[in-house]
């Protein structure tokens, strides 16, 4: 019975694959790198703790996060792009709400969102130190992109974002942030 859908499977692959073969190839004509931008992560007392790198492709922007060791406190946190950038207060409350522009809700999984600023957590080790890397539809330059008129910065919060409760998915105080300019 498993090899028989297996050998279906196998079939319907067979016949799909020159369907997709004869499609002309996706973005065939953008040959550029992608758009990149780097900047540094700081704590409330204006510390470095480490980077953020974006690279913008044409339809998704990729963000890494590389905290070093100390950097944050262990577990999850909440990162979203806030709609200002400027990290200059302690609490970064200078940065202003999420990045939306449709007056969506926040969560990436309330079916109600999500706002352009949502993002996935990122998870910090027992040493502090974190790595993450994940996607966003939100560009990096052009109508609506990150480096506006006043920029956006990267806010990492104290607890995780549960993807779903209004305004910040609990995700609690601002304890870290990084410009977008
Ligand atoms: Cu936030
Ligand atoms: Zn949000």
């Amino acid at each position: 019975m498993i090899r028989t859908l297996t050998l279906l499977a196998l079939s319907s692959l067979a016949t799909a694959a020159p369907a997709l073969a004869q499609e002309p190839p996706k973005e065939a004509a953008k040959v550029s790198a992608p758009e990149a931008f780097e900047s540094p992560i700081k704590n409330a007392k204006g510390d470095t703790i480490g980077k953020l790198t974006i690279r913008d492709g044409a339809n998704n922007l990729v963000l890494r996060v590389a905290i070093q060791p100390g950097g944050l406190p262990p577990g999850w946190h909440g990162m979203h792009f806030h709609a200002v950038g400027d990290c200059s207060d302690a609490k970064f409350m200078n940065s202003k709400a999420h990045v939306n522009h449709d007056q969506s809700k926040h969560g990436l999984l309330n079916p109600d969102g999500p706002d352009e600023g949502d993002l996935a957590n990122i998870f910090a080790n027992q040493d502090g130190s974190a790595n993450a890397e994940v996607s966003s539809e939100t560009a990096l330059t052009g109508e609506g992109g990150l480096k506006d008129g006043d920029g956006s910065a990267l806010i990492i919060h104290a607890n995780e974002d549960d993807h779903t409760t209004q305004p910040i998915g609990g995700a609690g105080d601002r304890i870290a942030c990084g410009v977008i300019k």
